[in-house]
């Protein structure tokens, strides 16, 4: 019997010591010196000084430094990490709807309460073996960026820079697309590889692409996304207090995106300022690029997800 005992004892040890504290292992798609790790760097001081003694978040560093890009989501998705911050785009190669976040006209918090955040993580488990935690950006579009003047929008003969978030707009447009990470853009436009780029309206002095960049077109389109996403048997393997405790932080994260407002009005100034040009049209022709751009996503969205897409659309909508 006191044998037994013992060994009762020796097995749950080390899931008692576990409970504890766990710290989890976080790398980012977006490079150290960007805003996302500035924001994401302050979110897990916050979280490590507040959880001691439960659970711990361990910033190992970002892509390309730490693992290139497109590994960031497999990287999750398999357990290498257990947490990685990424926009959907970088992992599309997991599954067509990691790009679809970008088509939502809510905030992360108006997602969480009307249940789409609930589907998200029902797609995100079934198919990338993630648990998705929350958006760490919004109040944010995307926009093209040029090199050369265009009166109308019409994309015919430039080759622009994309990932997936601006490939079907930007070939709906004309444009012949070349895909690149990040850190390949300044290259590419140095050597004039492309005519110009898709970017969120923040974010182009962390990589020096205001010195290459003429024209933006205004207006913007879609919500730039990027989320905190968790290796699910991770997930499932802290206990109920180390998932609150984590919940606690990333719900205040995605509750302080406002903070974006003052980044873009800030951003937007500077491109002004270092003499970027801003092209627009008339404003028929502005509602109908808008409206192209969200067209042809769910179109393509629905087409290769035809299970999610349409409940993604019901659930991102106004
Ligand atoms: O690299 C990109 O242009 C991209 O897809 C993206 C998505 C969200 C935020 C920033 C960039």
């Amino acid at each position: 019997m006191k044998r037994l005992v013992c060994i009762a004892l020796a097995a749950a040890a080390p899931a008692l010591a576990q409970a504890q504290e766990v710290t989890l292992r976080v790398v980012s798609a977006f490079a150290e010196n960007t805003q996302y790790v500035k924001n994401l760097e302050g979110m897990i001081k916050k979280l490590n000084a507040d959880e001691k003694g439960r659970l711990q978040l361990n910033f190992i560093g970002g892509a390309p430094k730490v693992m290139p890009v497109p590994e960031v989501g497999n990287a999750v998705r398999t357990g290498v990490v257990d947490i990685g911050m990424s926009t959907g785009a970088f992992y599309t190669n997991i599954m067509p709807e990691a790009d679809a976040l970008k088509l939502t006209q809510l905030t992360g918090p108006e997602l969480r309460r009307n249940g789409a955040t609930d589907l998200i993580n029902k797609i995100w488990n079934e198919k990338a073996n993630m648990q998705y935690l929350g958006r760490v950006i919004d109040f944010t579009p995307f926009h093209l960026y040029l090199t050369k003047k265009i009166d109308k929008a019409d994309l015919t003969g430039l080759k622009i820079r994309i990932t997936p978030v601006y490939r079907d707009f930007f070939q709906a447009l004309g444009a012949t697309v070349i895909s690149t990470t990040p850190g390949e853009v300044y290259t590419a436009l140095e050597r004039g590889a492309v005519d110009g780029y898709g970017w969120p309206i923040n974010g182009i002095f962390d990589f020096n692409w205001h010195e290459k960049t003429k024209f933006r077109v205004d207006p913007g389109f879609y919500s730039a996304e990027v989320s905190l996403v968790m290796n699910l048997d991770k997930w499932k393997g802290l206990t109920a207090a180390q998932r609150d405790s984590l919940m606690k932080h990333v719900i205040a994260f995605e509750n302080a995106n406002d903070s974006w407002k003052k980044v873009n009005d800030e951003d937007i100034k500077r491109q002004a300022q270092v003499g970027i040009q801003v092209i627009t049209f008339d404003a028929a022709t502005n509602r109908q690029y808008v409206e192209k751009a969200y067209d042809v996503a769910w179109t393509n969205l629905i087409k290769v997800s035809p299970q999610y897409g349409p409940q993604m659309r019901k659930l991102f909508s106004n």
